[in-house]
């Protein structure tokens, strides 16, 4: 529906190491107003490791907690704030599986096809509901009190 009662949702949507570094921008962000998102906000931001670490607890105890750990601090990465009815769960789909070497073959139009290389290196991230939706988008956007300084967000 497009109608002015639809309900808006937003989700956070972020282009990794690998996606900037392989000038993937304006690509991502081509699929991501050619598929009806509106970009709310952005910010590119050099993670450190407390930041990452932080941002993906969830993982903490796997076996490739160190190096996704890594592999997003490894350079720049863009974080922005995707608005759309359904966004969480379109910006999902849109993105494809995890394992970009198969999102190639099973997802071929989806944005790890298109700019991902294997199971780490996927070049996007996306939230996965709404509740993760809601702590990430204020993980980095936030309002800060006066003097609380922006741990783990080098603003670039
Ligand atoms: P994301 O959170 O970044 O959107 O990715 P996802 O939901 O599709 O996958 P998730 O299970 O949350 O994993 C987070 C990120 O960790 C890296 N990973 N490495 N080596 C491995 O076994 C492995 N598994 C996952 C990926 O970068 C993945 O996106
Ligand atoms: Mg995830």
């Amino acid at each position: 529906r497009s109608d002015a009662t639809a309900e808006k949702e937003m989700t956070l949507a972020i282009i990794k190491p690998d996606g900037l570094y392989d000038n993937y921008t304006d690509k991502i962000k081509n699929a991501i107003s050619d598929s009806g998102f509106r970009i709310l906000n952005e910010r590119l931001v050099q993670l450190d490791e407390d930041a990452a670490m932080s941002f993906y607890a969830e993982h903490s105890s796997r076996s490739f907690f160190s190096d996704l750990v890594k592999y997003m601090t490894s350079g720049p990465v863009l974080i922005m704030v995707l608005e759309k009815e359904n966004a969480v769960a379109d910006w999902r789909t849109l993105i494809g599986p995890t394992d970009a070497s198969k999102a190639k073959i099973t997802h071929p139009n989806s944005i790890r096809a298109m700019c991902g290389k294997d199971l780490q290196r996927n070049c996007v991230h996306g939230s996965d509901s709404l509740q993760s939706a809601q702590r990430e988008i204020s993980f980095f956007f936030k309002e800060k009190s006066p003097g609380s300084g922006s741990m783990g967000h080098d603003e670039l």
